[in-house]
């Protein structure tokens, strides 16, 4: 009988704590670091929005955009040990941490966002790199083809001697081979180093003219086609453990959504953003000769068999996963 009240008893307050637990519902909070307007942020909110949407207001999203909870270089431990729920990393913010999906930031010619955001997700599912094995990846996308914004003119690949440009990543390399100084730092720097006179331009995707108004300062865009920047959206494993059966299945259902989602609005928003600044600040678009592209993929072949040796040492079978990369790139360029 005292057993069966003692249970009784415990039924009711398990229920009591459920019925809490639901009525108080669910707060997850999301870090970012780049300002609000920027795209990581812009998909930020679609995604909280959907989520909020999806299980009926059961889970409420705190945003934290602009580094107000964790800066760039801090996420990815600060959702490791729980600072934030959520956060979204740049992976070419963290050399050497991420072997497997650094393979997107190769110079393999992405053309869209969409499909280099596809092509990722995909790698992502199909590997479950060990890399992200400390948190739960909630999405993945990349930013779009990197070119150089400047103050002064690039017009040939001979104005970039010893022009100091802020980049990240493969990029870095690439851009000593061509004789500019790359200056490594998360976009939520360049602000501040292009106003220093620190850096005299940058290489990222033309979205950051408009939403960072670098097109006041830098005038000169040069296409360079240059590689994309992983992104990962990722969650601390005991906040995602903690979660019902039913939450974390609204946030797996959006996963591939969510990167082509991303995909599509960056690649919309970069036209918007270049003829934003034509019209604000008059700025001038640079065109390589056939020749200097050439040159800039020269370049960039040894940076695959660099990735490769990297990618052995971390115990990867570093030809099928850069097979696979170029397969789903065929692919979904095909559709
Ligand atoms: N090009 C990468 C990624 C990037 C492109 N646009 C933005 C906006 C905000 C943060 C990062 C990015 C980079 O420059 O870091």
């Amino acid at each position: 009988m005292r057993k069966l009240t003692a249970l009784l008893a415990a039924s009711l307050a398990l229920a009591c704590l459920t019925a809490a637990t639901a009525m108080a519902g669910t707060t997850l909070t999301y870090a970012n670091f780049p300002p609000a307007k920027t795209f990581p942020c812009i998909q930020m909110e679609h995604w909280k929005a959907e989520i909020e949407k999806r299980t009926g207001g059961e889970v409420s999203v705190q945003t934290f955009p602009g580094g107000t909870l964790l800066s760039a270089k801090n996420m990815f431990r600060g959702v490791q040990t729980g600072q934030a729920d959520i956060g979204c990393i740049s992976t070419s913010y963290y050399p050497g941490v991420f072997p497997l999906m650094s393979v997107v930031n190769l110079p393999v010619a992405f053309t869209t966002t969409e499909v280099a955001s596809r092509v990722m997700w995909d790698l992502f599912r199909k590997y479950q790199p060990n890399e992200f094995a400390d948190v739960k990846v909630v999405t993945m996308f990349t930013s779009a083809p990197s070119q150089i914004m400047s103050k002064e003119p690039v017009k040939t690949l001979a104005d970039l001697n010893g022009m100091e440009l802020r980049a990240s990543g493969s990029i870095l390399q690439i851009l000593s081979g061509l004789g500019a100084q790359g200056v490594g730092m998360p976009q939520s720097q360049t602000p501040e180093a292009l106003q220093k006179g620190v850096v005299k331009g940058l290489v990222s995707s033309f979205d950051v003219l408009k939403d960072f108004n670098f097109a006041e300062s830098c005038r000169h865009e040069t296409i360079t086609n240059l590689p994309v920047y992983p992104f990962a959206v990722i969650m601390n494993k005991a906040r995602w453990e903690s979660l019902s059966p039913e939450i974390r299945k609204a946030i797996d259902d959006l996963g591939q959504e969510q990167a082509v989602w991303t995909g599509k609005y960056l690649d919309q928003h970069i036209q918007d953003s270049l003829n934003w600044s034509k019209e604000t600040y008059q700025v001038e678009v640079h065109e390589l000769t056939a020749e200097e592209h050439a040159r800039i993929k020269e370049l960039g072949a040894p940076l695959v068999d660099q990735w490769k040796t990297e990618a052995a040492k971390a115990g990867l079978d570093a030809d099928a996963i850069l097979a696979d990369m170029l397969a789903l790139k065929a692919k979904y360029e095909a559709q």
